[in-house]
């Protein structure tokens, strides 16, 4: 990848973990968004980007889910897209722009947000240079405002009406959600989205995923806020009854296994600013290495499997 055509679009205080692996060797390219102009309630997210790569660096680098040692994985990070604060559109612009180029050479991006409204600039570039994708978007919102606050067409609570609007016949699966509104289950329903619920079985979580992805392609959206507040509550909008970090490993190791292949994640919503403890952080920092542990094994033994007993 020539990082010259991206001149001007980047800036890397610290890399994730230090690593420091060139991007032709490494099959995952990370870059952070910083970006959270169009938050509705208490903004912050514009600074989980550059805080989940502190706590990177200090955490053991062998997460137990997997056993994969995150540092015998080959991953470049980009650094930072330069956002302009105020500019929605021309910073979207930009994430657009650097999400094609990693997708042109055939790398998965891992987006760091920032908050979700990235999912729409990222994922119009990944879906361009792949047919037949499942879109699956954990998150504790449906995110399917028309206009949220009123008179804002792109923000974090409208953002998958956008990408729907947008990306026609792309099949979508909403997990975890536990906070809607009337307006935005009548969109859902028109347009046949399911949405499950994090007081539906797992199992049945397992057949509904099974159902939606058919072995396709699978872009990997996860909102931080899926997880209870409990573990994470550094989020701008928390709600109860969340998903235990177990849980939500189960889930993510199910769509793994179930996909062709998962071909691009972001991680989102991570708000440093009410993460007194560091918690929040530090499970963002976790769950980035297990997103990528587990794509790893997918792609190096055919299959996740989560670890019972590790010797
Ligand atoms: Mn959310």
């Amino acid at each position: 990848m020539s990082l010259g055509e991206l001149e001007g679009l980047l800036t890397l205080l610290i890399p994730l973990r230090g690593f420091n692996n060139g991007v032709e060797e490494s099959n995952y390219v990370v870059v952070g968004f910083p970006f959270d102009d169009t938050s509705s309630f208490r903004p912050g997210s514009r600074l989980a980007p550059l805080k989940i790569r502190e706590m990177s660096v200090y955490i053991d680098p062998i997460g137990t889910a997997t056993g994969v040692d995150i540092d015998e994985v080959k991953i470049h990070d980009l650094g930072d897209v330069l956002t302009i604060p105020g500019n929605v559109t021309k910073s979207l612009e930009r994430l657009a722009k650097v999400t094609e180029r990693i997708a042109e050479e055939e790398k998965k991006p891992l987006i760091l947000g920032g908050e979700h409204t990235l999912t729409y600039a990222a994922l119009s570039k990944i879906v361009e240079r792949n047919e037949d994708i499942a879109l699956i978007y954990l998150d504790a919102h449906t995110d399917l405002y028309d206009e949220y606050p009123p008179g804002q067409r792109i923000s974090h609570a409208t953002v998958l009406r956008r990408i729907l609007e947008q990306i026609h016949g792309l099949e979508v699966l909403i997990i975890g959600a536990r906070s809607s509104s009337s307006e935005e289950l009548s969109f859902a329903e028109r347009n046949n989205i399911i949405i499950v619920t994090p007081y539906s079985s797992l199992n049945d979580v397992y057949s509904i995923l099974k159902d939606t992805i058919k072995n396709r392609q699978v872009y990997l959206s996860l909102d931080i806020d899926v997880l209870d507040p409990s573990i994470v509550p550094g989020v701008g909008n928390p709600e109860p009854g969340g998903y235990s970090y177990r849980e939500l490993l189960h889930i993510l190791s199910w769509i793994f296994n179930l996909s062709k292949a998962v071909i691009g994640f972001d991680l989102v919503e991570l708000n440093p600013l009410i993460d007194p403890s560091g918690l929040s952080s530090i499970v963002a920092s976790r769950l980035v290495f297990d997103l990528i542990s587990m794509d790893f094994m997918k792609s190096s033994q055919g299959q996740v499997k989560l670890i019972s007993r590790l010797l």
